[in-house]
């Protein structure tokens, strides 16, 4: 988007950080490749979110131990992301702000979601909150950030997908491909953090 005139973040603008959870990061129980170089460019995108006041919200997959999910279930998935657990703790390195709202998924042991609209009051609570546009970045793309963006626009949100602050599971070489595919031709926007305005 370096050829467009910048993003200016204005009322209605809200950050979106899908699952940033110790499990997805390498080490954890579904580490996604290069998990962690997701943290520095939220960070960035945190403070300039915060600086103008507006809403950041953190969704995290939080499982019943029994989840379907799981493989012991017959799911595709090691367990993982299980309530409570230090697996299921945002990433100690992500600067979340204390107001920050935080929406779990996937809760109940019989259903999967990947989408934070799934099961959950956060299109509603954005709603009531003015929000309009959505700044979304995370983990994983090719699962929980493909199938938020999808809602979001489905949700009639404007979506800017954040592009050097996502990262894929890759399960098929080129699933983090396809799905950036997808989610553009659905109509999310890509952006980087030189597309913003200067602060
Ligand atoms: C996710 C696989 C299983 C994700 C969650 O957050 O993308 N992926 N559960
Ligand atoms: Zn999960």
């Amino acid at each position: 988007m370096n050829d467009k005139s910048p993003i200016h973040l204005q009322d209605g603008d809200a950050l979106l950080i899908v699952d940033v959870q110790n499990d997805f990061l390498p080490g954890g129980k579904l580490a996604v490749p290069e998990g962690d170089a997701v943290i520095a460019p939220l960070n960035a995108w945190i403070e300039r979110v915060e600086r103008r006041g507006l809403p950041i919200i953190a969704t995290r997959d939080w499982h019943p131990a029994d989840h379907c999910s799981f493989q012991a279930r017959g799911g595709p998935w090691p367990v993982h992301c299980v309530a409570g657990t230090p697996g299921a703790e945002f990433a100690p390195t992500l600067r979340l702000p204390k107001n920050a709202w935080i929406i779990s998924k996937a809760t109940s042991p019989d259903q999967e979601a990947y989408s934070g609209f799934q099961g959950t009051d956060l299109a509603t609570r954005l709603r009531e909150a003015g929000v309009r546009r959505l700044f979304i970045g995370g983990l994983a793309t090719d699962y929980c950030v493909l199938n938020t963006v999808k809602d979001a626009l489905q949700e009639g949100f404007t979506v800017f997908l954040l592009q050097d602050a996502i990262r894929a599971v890759n399960v098929k070489p080129g699933d983090g491909e396809r799905a950036i595919a997808e989610m553009l031709a659905a109509g999310a926007v890509p952006v980087t953090l030189a597309d913003l305005e200067s602060p």
